[in-house]
């Protein structure tokens, strides 16, 4: 499955699903031969030969061309990095399993072609992001491949946003068309929003010669049903374009939007101008032996258990997520905090050669493929970096200013785990922080957590006054099934009581804004760096084990959540 919905009805699409030529590489250059197969998507460590494979490898696909033009291929996710080659010439590459990347390429010849991908999933200096972690990351093509035969002039982008003025609802709409062809194009637009009784906009245009033409529209909307958490009503929005001289439809482009506007008021966080309480979990993109190739209806296991649990939001740590699992989020009212991908790097890592130009990359394509979601409330940044140094800040401050440039219509937020040191509040719009008491930080009684996070709760308004503060993390580890009669660490008991404690310290506060459990499922992570910390090599704070079997801590987070639910 692509999408969670149809985005073209004009424009040719397939999905390249099955069996890949294989080849595991000693040196990332491709192979004369290719002696196996893998199944795309897939993550290689789901082939029990390949389990904890780290390296190199190549995949090739052949396709059928029975039409000269211009044909696009979008990778949606390939761990770490891929090269793309057609036919054995250097198309292009890409960095960070976490975005997808699209590779153009014009073929003249009718007939068979192929495809070939350089993947490579090794940790090096080059790789500032990918590193061994706290979780795992796999190799492979693990998200879908999407390959397209494109017009000379096509629709290159959408972005809708919504805003909310004196109780009128406005679409504001810009389009962009590209113009592959060599002489100039007179192209009809029409823009269509679903429960407009007229377009959005119908009109002429002429795209220039090898060049774009970007049409912006912002109408009043009647009518309009707005996007939250207890209606998630989202609308099609839909441009097609006509080439005047042929009168032939050429190019469409269908997406789901919803509107809403999402605001921080004081030490409030407002969605339709109603203040809201956020309470969810923190997920890793990972469905065990599946790795993060995880399947729509994996996805829709974890959404199902999470909701059953009283989730209103989850945190996609600590990197971008898969649209299709964003496109569940729109669909069922759940609030995400999108997370540019890094975890826990220090100083000396964020000033590596690659580190600015990799971030810039994630933080562009994150926003560019994922800006039309109602459900991303906000963006984040740099989990537990360096943000309590002033060379770190720079670094928070370039990130974040590229992130309103792109879009100033969300909050940024990063989490911190640098308790009393902090220096890099001020430049965000919501403070988050990340506070393990009970578990790292060592008190057993309610009082205790009570008072511990109330001094935490001092240093930070007092270093950042007037904003609002959210939980990013807290939690405990359980072994699943781990069930003594003493109430220790690792047990279930303990974990089910760490989180009783602490979420009714955080909910109980009236500065905390939202709350993002640590964690929703058990996850693999590295075992360079991780292993002696973490027992069976797994994270595992989660809710639920990898299998996604509910811990002792199910029942008790859930009768919490659902709570708090009923007082909103
Ligand atoms: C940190 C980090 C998480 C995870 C967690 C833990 O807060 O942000 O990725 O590693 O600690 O389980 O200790």
């Amino acid at each position: 499955m692509i999408r969670l919905f149809e985005q073209h009805r004009v424009r040719e699409q397939k999905e390249l699903e099955g069996y890949w030529d294989f080849e595991a590489l000693d040196t990332c250059e491709l192979p004369k031969v290719y002696t196996e197969k893998m199944y795309v998507p897939s993550c290689w460590e789901s082939d029990v030969k390949y389990s904890d494979y780290r390296g190199y490898a190549a995949y090739k696909k052949r396709i059928f061309i029975s039409e000269p033009g211009y044909y696009r291929w979008n990778f949606k996710g390939v761990s770490h990095s891929g090269k793309v080659y057609l036919d054995g010439i250097f198309l292009g590459e890409h960095y960070n399993a976490f975005t997808g990347f699209e590779i153009e390429a014009e073929i003249l010849e009718i007939g068979e072609h192929c495809i070939e991908v350089l993947v490579d999933n090794t940790f090096s200096q080059a790789s500032t992001l990918h590193k061994p972690n706290d979780y795992y990351t796999y190799g492979g093509i693990t998200k879908p491949v999407v390959m397209e035969k494109l017009p000379s002039v096509y629709i290159g982008d959408m972005k809708f946003i919504s805003e909310l003025i004196e109780e009128q609802w406005i679409a504001v709409v810009q389009v962009k068309l590209m113009n592959r062809a060599k002489s100039p194009q007179k192209i009809e637009v029409i823009v269509e929003l679903e429960g407009q009784t007229k377009a959005l906009y119908a009109g002429l245009v002429e795209v220039l010669a090898e060049d774009t033409t970007t049409i912006n529209l912002r109408e009043i909307c009647e009518g309009v049903e707005p996007w939250s958490e207890k209606t998630p009503n989202l609308s099609m929005l839909s441009v097609t374009i006509t080439n005047c001289d042929s009168n032939k439809v050429i190019d469409d482009l269908i997406d789901r939007v919803g509107f809403r506007i999402i605001e921080v008021v004081g030490t409030d966080i407002l969605l339709n101008k109603k203040k809201i309480f956020i309470q969810g979990y923190n997920r890793h993109e990972e469905f065990n032996i599946l790795g993060c190739a995880i399947p729509t209806q994996a996805m829709a296991v974890d959404m199902a258990m999470m909701r059953d649990l009283g989730s209103n939001s989850v945190r996609t740590c600590h990197y971008p997520n898969d649209e299709r699992f964003l496109d569940m989020c729109d669909e069922l009212g759940i609030f995400v905090w999108e997370e540019s991908h890094a975890r826990g790097l220090d100083l000396e890592q964020m000033q590596l050669p690659n580190f600015d130009k990799q971030s810039k990359d994630c933080i562009d394509e994150m926003i560019g493929q994922h800006k039309n979601h109602a459900c991303i409330l906000m963006w984040g940044i740099l989990n537990e970096c360096s943000s309590n140094t002033i060379e770190g800040k720079a670094i928070h401050e370039k990130q974040l200013k590229q992130i309103k440039e792109l879009d100033p219509t969300r909050p940024t937020t990063y989490a911190s785990n640098k308790h009393g040191s902090d220096i890099s509040f001020d430049l965000v719009d919501i403070m988050s922080t990340n506070i393990y008491l009970g578990w790292y930080h060592e008190y057993d009684t309610q009082e205790a957590i009570d008072a511990a996070f109330e001094a935490h709760y001092q240093w930070m308004s007092g270093v950042c006054p007037g904003k609002p503060i959210i939980i990013s993390e807290f939690g405990a580890g359980a072994v699943y099934g781990y069930r003594p009669v003493y109430k220790v660490k690792w047990s279930e008991e303990r974990q089910s009581e760490i989180l009783e404690q602490t979420l009714k310290t955080f909910q109980n506060h009236p500065a905390v804004s939202g709350t993002f459990i640590w964690q929703f499922s058990d996850v693999r992570v590295t075992e360079e760096g991780w292993a002696m910390k973490r027992p069976k090599n797994i994270n595992n704070k989660g809710t639920v084990d990898e299998f996604r079997r509910p811990k002792m801590a199910y029942k008790t987070v859930k009768s919490i959540f659902h709570k708090k639910l009923k007082e909103l």
